[in-house]
């Protein structure tokens, strides 16, 4: 008797162990925990502000009088307020740009806010930014430009001194950064503290970037830091918005360096990358970066922003959308509208989501934990997968009756590696089926259009994978006209 119960409970634990299928093995490089928390940012302000402001220039020679920064109303909890109504997560703002003019009272120059007659030479304009971000729960980033026109030193190992220290400051005094933005432009003209000369530097080597990324590892460890190749967060090639229909979160980043020639390159990435490096598209709601009364009529609109939207978010990259703040130190009537307005928008185009809690079956599942449902239950921890050996398999959502569509929103999981190389979706259209969108790399995230159909079924195929595919989220939306 005792035998018997012996080995039915062995039957039982053979049994099911036998159904429990493991999870597909990681493939590829993967992202950090600092690239995944910054992944789901997705929508965020960049505030460049500085002494350009108030000279109506773009790039300052690094020559500009510290009493030209004189904002009349300068408002930091007005911009987060914005930044929040407007749905973003973060800032990001200009501590320094080219002309070297410090938007906090760093005691290394007398380049700053504390030699200006803003607030009589006591303002912070980082330190008023942090507690605009904690009041509306939104993260913080830095800019500190590496080329400085103002500096004596600028093109000398001393000055990489003065970086690292200036760095130091903004990362031991303004509590957590979420991202420090290393930006590509380097060497030229400039004041230099009085040469007015004209100094070149090598991008390659003069930097020594590995030594500065330590700093930022060591005073903020949860910070991704972005420049042209990394180390966390790449540049996607342009500033004009767009992200690349192809676009591995991937990149051989030991062969690139910041200023150099890559911009066609950091687009797509590289399908063979061996580092998780993706891009972030960076882009003004202007002409321009910093603020001129001129172009105060030609800010863009919210169609125009919902095209960003498409072409960053929607091409899995993030988007870093710059509103830089006029001459009273506000962000300008105008951008506000249209921020608040394309808010109101995005949130129109994807309010009728199609596919939740609808029935989901794929052609080839890799056990029950993997199921096609999982696409739909709305949960981004769960994900459909096959079999290890199967690159290529589809999903097909029952929408339960003839419904209009016109968007879908895709997402592998991509704690496993970015894996797809080709998918398809297809309608079924009273009783055929039609193909709507032939795409290539998912990732994080892609959202793309279609004209409106009507559709009984919608079938998703990874027609190509690295890896057996790992699909955490399908949406189907029917947005406004078509
Ligand atoms: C560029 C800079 O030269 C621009 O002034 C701006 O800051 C942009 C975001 O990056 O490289």
């Amino acid at each position: 008797m005792k035998i018997s119960i012996l080995s039915s409970l062995a039957f039982f634990l053979t049994i099911s162990s036998c159904s429990q299928v493991n999870p597909p093995a990681p493939f590829g490089p993967l992202p950090s925990d600092r690239q995944l928390a910054w992944h789901e940012l997705e929508y965020y302000m960049f505030v460049h502000f500085t002494v350009n402001t108030f000279t109506d220039k773009e790039w300052g020679y690094g020559d500009e009088k510290e009493s030209v920064f004189n904002p009349s109303e300068l408002d930091c909890r007005q911009w987060a307020k914005t930044a929040k109504d407007a749905g973003m997560k973060g800032i990001i703002i200009t501590a320094k740009h080219h002309d070297g003019f410090c938007l906090w009272p760093s005691p290394l120059t007398e380049h700053s806010v504390k030699n200006s007659p803003w607030k009589d030479g006591g303002g912070d304009v980082v330190a008023d930014l942090r507690k605009a971000c904690d009041e509306f729960g939104l993260k913080m980033g830095v800019y500190l430009s590496p080329w400085d026109r103002n500096s004596a030193v600028y093109g000398t190992p001393e000055y990489l001194t003065y970086y690292r220290n200036q760095l130091r400051e903004l990362l031991t005094n303004y509590g957590d950064i979420f991202e420090v933005w290393f930006d590509g432009a380097n060497g030229g003209d400039g004041f230099y503290g009085g040469a007015r000369e004209t100094r070149r530097i090598d991008n390659k080597t003069y930097y020594d970037w590995s030594n500065t990324h330590n700093i930022v590892r060591e005073l903020q460890p949860n910070a991704v830091m972005f420049s042209d190749a990394g180390p966390d967060i790449r540049w996607v090639g342009n500033e004009s918005g767009m992200g690349s229909l192809t676009n591995w979160c991937l990149l051989k980043k030991d062969e690139m360096y910041p200023g150099g020639n890559f911009a066609k390159i950091l687009g797509a990435g590289h399908e063979d990358g061996n580092y998780w490096v993706p891009a972030e598209v960076d882009v003004s709601i202007r002409r321009g970066w910093f603020y001129h009364q001129s172009q105060d009529s030609l800010v863009r609109g919210p169609e125009n922003l919902m095209e960003l939207y498409y072409s960053s978010v929607g091409r899995n990259s993030n988007l870093l959308l710059n509103v830089p703040p006029d001459r009273r130190g506000l962000l300008h009537e105008n951008d506000v509208k249209s921020l608040l307005a394309f808010k109101e928008l995005r949130e129109r185009e994807f309010s009728n989501e199609l596919a939740k809690g609808k029935k989901a079956v794929s052609s080839k599942e890799r056990g029950k934990e993997f199921s096609a449902l999982n696409v739909i239950d709305g949960n981004p921890g769960t994900y459909w997968s096959t079999p290890d050996d199967m690159t290529s398999a589809s999903v097909t959502i029952d929408l339960g009756a003839e419904i209009e569509v016109n968007r879908i929103l895709l997402q592998e999981y991509i704690k496993l590696g970015q894996r797809v190389q080709e998918f398809s979706v297809e309608a079924l259209i009273e009783g055929e089926w039609k193909n709507l969108i032939s795409g290539t790399t998912i990732g994080y995230k892609v959202i793309r259009k279609f004209p409106v159909v009507k559709a009984s079924k919608i079938k998703v195929t990874v027609v190509k994978s690295k890896a057996c595919p790992v699909i955490s989220n399908i949406e189907l939306y029917k947005a406004p006209g078509d």
